[in-house]
């Protein structure tokens, strides 16, 4: 068995067995949970075909397929889980939505992408958004956008210019899916023309595509197409992320050689002010050492100066006394020598008054004698001068 027909084997069918008329018409009902999807396919079925309540979690969590007839026409629709459930994560619910194509083999006419009427927020484009990255970006050229919730407009509200002009996403939208949308009112499912409108904007869709349905070719190529971009954007994603890194990394280098640079010029400066207080230092030390030496040299030359003048003051103080004393001495000689004199005369006055009574006898014994007295008054004379301190001597 193919895996085709085991997918086919392994859905539930609540309705008539697929035709292969040109009347026939498989739709997918894609939407964010709780936008009204089972509702919708009630509605189109005209049948409860789909379980459908309010609930916080998702009430559809596989595909489900119904069949049923409208005004002769064969229409077998698939219900999905939906989209943002919180309890299934994305890659679950767009790996279900992918089975779509192959449960509605050779593929559906449309897909019926339904938003409950209100704002347009973040939470429903990412909707459309991962209806794109699960059936690719052409899967908007297949699709018809419904608004549930019909029953809570007032009667002359108009949709397009209340709603849809006046929000840019979902203008984009509709006119991404070639300008196609319709409002359904689930809680008036015996309104037919609902429907009918729905069916004729569905062959619309047939129209604008030539005729086909969006086949498992088509999600093949798109979800390669969708691989390759992919890679491209994960490629693109490399390099800008690279290039970032290039740029940070160039940032952090030219910010570290800032830095750096900084650092450097700031060391050197301080290597500068320590020479400069190093030289000033220096010079102080260099002032004192000079100033204490000269001092030193000062107190040498005043002690020497000192001393000389203490030596010349001495030297004139000795010469003074010797002089003093040459004059004393030469007075006591002088005075000696007059009392020499004096007393020679004396001596020779005696002498000449006993000679001339004891000539005769005496001539021959006082001559030694007189030598002898001359000789003691010469030693006696002499002495005293020896005894005054001077340097002369009498002969
Ligand atoms: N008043 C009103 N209520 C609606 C309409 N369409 C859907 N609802 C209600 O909205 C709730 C959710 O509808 P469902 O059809 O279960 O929504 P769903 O998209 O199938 O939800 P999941 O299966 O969980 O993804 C139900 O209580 C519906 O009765 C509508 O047109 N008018
Ligand atoms: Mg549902």
């Amino acid at each position: 068995m193919s895996s085709i027909s085991k997918q086919l084997s392994s859905i539930t069918c609540t309705g008539r067995k697929e035709s292969s008329s040109s009347s026939e018409v498989r739709l997918v009902m894609l939407g964010k949970t709780g936008s009204g999807k089972s509702a919708t396919a009630n509605s189109i079925l005209g049948r409860r075909a789909f379980e459908s309540q309010v609930c916080s979690a998702s009430v559809t969590r596989r595909c489900r397929r119904a069949c049923g007839d409208f005004r002769g026409r064969h229409i077998t629709l698939l219900d999905t889980p939906g989209l943002l459930d919180p309890y299934q994560t994305p890659q679950e619910v767009q790996k279900e939505l992918k089975r779509s194509v192959t449960l509605l083999f050779p593929g559906p006419h449309a897909f019926l992408l339904v938003f409950q009427i209100g704002r347009f927020t973040e939470e429903e484009k990412e909707a459309v958004l991962q209806i794109k990255q699960a059936m690719g970006p052409q899967v908007l050229g297949f699709s018809v956008v419904v608004f549930t919730h019909g029953d809570s407009l007032a009667e002359e509200i108009s949709v397009k210019h209340c709603l849809i002009e006046r929000c840019e996403g979902l203008a984009e939208l509709v006119a991404r899916c070639g300008g196609r949308y319709c409002v359904f009112n689930n809680h008036n499912s015996k309104t037919k023309e609902q429907v009918s409108e729905l069916l004729a904007m569905v062959d619309s869709v047939g129209k604008a595509n030539g005729g086909s349905c969006y086949t498992s070719k088509m999600l093949q190529a798109a979800e390669e197409e969708m691989a390759q971009n992919l890679q491209v954007e994960r490629r693109l994603q490399k390099e800008k992320e690279e290039l970032v890194k290039r740029k940070q990394e160039a940032a952090v280098r030219e910010w570290y050689q800032r830095e750096l640079e900084k650092i450097q010029s700031k060391s050197e400066r301080e290597i500068q002010e320590l020479r400069r207080k190093y030289e000033i230092l220096r010079e102080k030390d260099e002032k004192l050492a000079r100033e204490k030496g000269e001092q030193q040299l000062r107190l040498v030359t005043t002690k020497m100066e000192e001393q000389k003048t203490n030596e010349g003051k001495l030297k004139r103080q000795l010469d003074e006394s010797l002089r003093r004393e040459r004059e004393r001495c030469q007075v006591e000689i002088r005075r000696l020598k007059r009392e020499l004199g004096k007393c020679s005369e004396l001596y020779e006055e005696d002498i000449l008054k006993k000679s001339a009574e004891e000539q005769s006898f005496i001539t021959a014994f006082t001559r030694p004698v007189t030598g002898y007295a001359q000789e003691m008054g010469l030693v006696v004379l002499n002495i005293a001068v020896e005894s005054i301190g001077a340097s002369c001597a009498i002969q």
